[in-house]
């Protein structure tokens, strides 16, 4: 009930994105859409176009010269270099050593575009070069990795394999995927009396990206204040990485007293900027002859890039979801990162779940082919049950399991029999076309792995006409936060939507707050606002003494009792649990889980492949606001399905990346998405753990796009004449056509 005994209603509604009119009109501000400042400067940076190299000489005297060039800057400028989220292992600025193509080592600030162009031209640089990596498979053998080996670890997988009625082992790999955000990484750094700065940046992490300047500047934290109105999109590629462009255009600032300006055209930022993890995963399966899988071995290596970055949490993430929706009793899980001279990988929607989930999808689609069984009923057999075998290789029960439903709903609603049989006869006459039809699940286990990033705090302030400002740490990149937090506040106080307003984060309101990500930012500082609102009600209740004011009467008498009309609210959740060391413990508060079913047709003789249709079901708790669920659900499975068919990174031997643009990365447009595409969820209220027995929904459908490539795959086994066939990711039109090709002239054989 709200403060006067209102029923709350906002909740649960509708409700459109707070900047849904200022996007379609423009009039949504962006970083680089801020005017130009008086004196603003323009601030680029001159970067190594070797992938490992040493310095052996650097003159900047010609460019220095360029007019229109102000000031250049290296590490020699910082008062730290030296910097990372988890390990401290990145320097801002290259010193004698180069380990990435892109990997700034000037820092120029001009007046105009031109002058940074001629600027850079200008830079003379002798660069030695050093034996780059590029690959796993080289990293694994010289051993360079980023951080220790990590384990998961149940039961016993050589009793398991000894007995084991059949085993499989193969490898899974994936490739990586660019972030795509609309918005490139954007700053602009305004100097403020006595070293104070002021930072509008493009980030998930204002809090972060404060810290970090104020460490390379040598200034206590509280002199730097980082601000945050929206995003063009992030998707994780701002939660570490918007910090560097921060940091450079806050040197800048900081030097010459100037606003300093950064903003990478798309290009550039496809270039120096890392991306999802490419994971290579050596697996060893054990399963009866009715496809119950017994036990399972797995080692996992990411392409952690040049720095670690979060490379070490990512893997933490893939670990704890190799299992997914599967019941694994035996078990070994190991989890390395590998350090490449590219650049840093980093957080990517889902966190490395995403290349966890794939491979246990890939080896049950793999199992289904050996015993010549449907896919389907090897999941099913598998899952993780409701009172029994529903706990994970770390230790963590599965509370309130819908899978075992999920499965069977979507299964019918998907008519997956009938389809079944109708793909098997299609592809038995059909000469021209192949199709495929593949379920498959997600758990997603929501709550940082990180545990004391689960806390969050806000500021509520109520005004004397009744409105209500409120600022949290929640960082809005598109994906609704701050219209869930509105209708929170609303609901609490009882009153109507439009009269709660969202503020720009700011690190100044907020203080020490974790990067939006995790699919947990509505979860977090939805109930650290809830909370402020809470302490004001409470207040207010006292005021009312009974009478039912009108809320904004209430207010008034508030303020003329001298009785307080704004409060801080803070969250922490609860229950959570990780032992990074053995592997075990309650990670995540609950879990998001769902099932997709993707068919999709394959043309013969191009490698074409459309999906002809998806159905998607999921568990989202009672949701805040349906519409903007339905939003993330439909756009995180198409990101899923780009990552896995039609995304490639492709570098020249050099390293260079040569797919740095839309004209040659190819993103899903409208016309990939699956023909018939039904998007749904069921009714669940019972997951009291969180904000209004909501759920998270940011990351999780993004993992159930798996279920398109694994559409491909089971196309694939009706023509490789009964082995089970191989195929990497992405399945692009082209690497598809390979496959089919060695099949047609390799009948019985065909390696991975
Ligand atoms: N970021 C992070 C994340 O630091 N820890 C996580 O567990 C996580 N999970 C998903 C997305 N971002
Ligand atoms: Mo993230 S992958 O920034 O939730």
């Amino acid at each position: 009930m709200g403060v006067r005994g209102k029923a709350m209603t906002v909740v649960g509604k509708n409700i459109p994105h707070d900047s849904a009119r200022g996007h379609v009109t423009g009039e949504s501000i962006y970083v680089d859409d801020v005017p130009f400042a008086r004196n603003e400067l323009l601030v680029d940076f001159f970067w190594s176009s070797v992938a490992h190299g040493r310095i052996r000489s650097l003159d900047t005297t010609a460019a220095c010269g360029v007019p229109g060039v102000v000031a250049l800057y290296t590490y020699a400028d910082l008062a730290h270099n030296l910097f990372g989220p988890i390990i401290k292992d990145e320097i801002l600025l290259a010193e004698d050593v180069v380990t990435f193509i892109g990997q700034p080592i000037v820092v120029i600030a001009a007046e105009t575009r031109e002058a940074l162009r001629r600027a850079k031209a200008a830079i003379k640089i002798d660069i030695e070069k050093l034996e780059p990596v590029f690959t796993i498979d080289e990293a694994r053998r010289r051993k360079q990795f980023i951080g220790p080996t990590r384990h998961i670890a149940r039961g016993d997988v050589n009793a398991a394999f000894a007995s084991a009625e059949n085993i499989l082992q193969g490898t899974w790999r994936n490739a990586g995927q660019d972030h795509f955000y609309l918005e490139s990484q954007a700053a602009i750094a305004y100097p403020g009396e006595f070293d104070a700065i002021s930072v509008l940046s493009s980030t998930q992490n204002p809090s972060e990206v404060q810290e970090v300047i104020a460490h390379v500047l040598g200034l206590p934290i509280n002199k730097v204040v980082v601000t945050t109105k929206r995003m063009g999109g992030a998707f994780g590629g701002k939660e570490c990485q918007a910090t560097h462009p921060a940091a450079i255009a806050a040197l800048v600032a900081h030097k010459t007293k100037r606003p300093a300006r950064v903003a990478y055209n798309k290009d550039d930022d496809m270039r120096v900027t890392g991306g999802r993890h490419p994971f290579q995963n050596d697996y060893k399966v054990a399963f009866t002859n009715d496809g119950l899988i017994t036990g399972l071995q797995v080692d996992l290596y990411s392409d952690g890039g040049a720095f670690a970055d979060l490379s070490t949490a990512v893997m933490g993430r893939a670990m704890t979801h190799v299992d997914n929706a599967y019941f694994i009793p035996n078990v070994q899980i190991n989890g390395t990162v590998c350090r490449t001279t590219l650049p840093p990988n980093t957080a990517f929607r889902g966190f490395g779940g995403p290349q966890g989930v794939a491979t246990i999808e890939n080896i049950v689609e793999e199992i289904a082919c050996y015993l010549k069984r449907d896919a389907v009923e090897i999941r099913m057999k598998n899952c993780y049950g409701v009172d029994d075998r529903n706990i994970t290789p770390y230790g963590q029960t599965v509370k309130n399991n819908l899978l075992p439903r999920l499965f069977a709903e979507t299964i019918e609603r998907g008519e997956y029999q009938k389809r079944r049989q109708a793909v098997t006869e299609f592809n038995a006459q059909s000469k021209t076309h192949l199709r495929g039809l593949a379920c498959t699940a997600v758990k997603f286990g929501i709550s940082f792995n990180t545990k004391f990033l689960n806390q969050a705090n806000a500021l509520v302030n109520v005004y004397l006409d009744g409105s209500v400002q409120v600022s949290t740490g929640a960082t809005e990149m598109g994906q609704g936060v701050n219209t869930k937090i509105r209708q929170l506040v609303a609901d609490e106080f009882g009153i109507d939507i439009d009269m709660v307003m969202l503020m720009p984060t700011s690190t100044e309101k907020n203080n020490n707050t974790s990067a939006t990500a995790a699919s947990s930012g509505a979860d977090l500082n939805g109930s650290a606002a809830v909370d402020a609102c809470r302490k004001i009600k409470a207040r207010l209740a006292e005021v009312d003494r009974g009478r039912n004011l009108p809320w904004r009467e209430l207010v008034q008498a508030a303020y003329r009792d001298r009785v307080s009309l704004g409060d801080r609210g803070f969250y922490s959740t609860q229950g959570i649990d990780w032992d990074v060391d053995k592997g075990c413990g309650t990670p995540f508060l609950y879990f998001t889980q769902g099932c997709g079913i993707s068919e999709v047709e394959i043309d013969r003789f191009t490698g074409m492949m459309r999906i002809l249709r998806s159905d998607v079901l999921m568990d989202i708790g009672k949701s805040i606001n349906p519409g903007i669920d339905r939003g993330q659900m439909t756009g995180a499975f198409v990101q899923g399905v780009g990552w896995l068919t039609t995304e490639e990174l492709r570098r020249t031997p050099e390293g260079d990346l040569l797919t740095h643009s839309p004209t040659t990365y190819k993103i899903p447009n409208i016309q990939d998405l699956p023909e018939i595409f039904n998007v749904d969820w069921i009714e669940n209220d019972a997951n009291t753990v969180n904000i209004r027995s909501s759920k998270a929904v940011g990351e999780p459908p993004l993992l159930l796009g798996i279920s398109v490539f694994m559409a491909v795959k089971n196309a694939l086994s009706y023509v490789s004449n009964g082995a089970i066939p191989k195929i990497d990711a992405p399945a692009t039109g082209e690497e598809i056509l390979m496959r089919l090709t060695a099949y047609r002239h390799k009948p019985t054989f065909v390696s991975s």
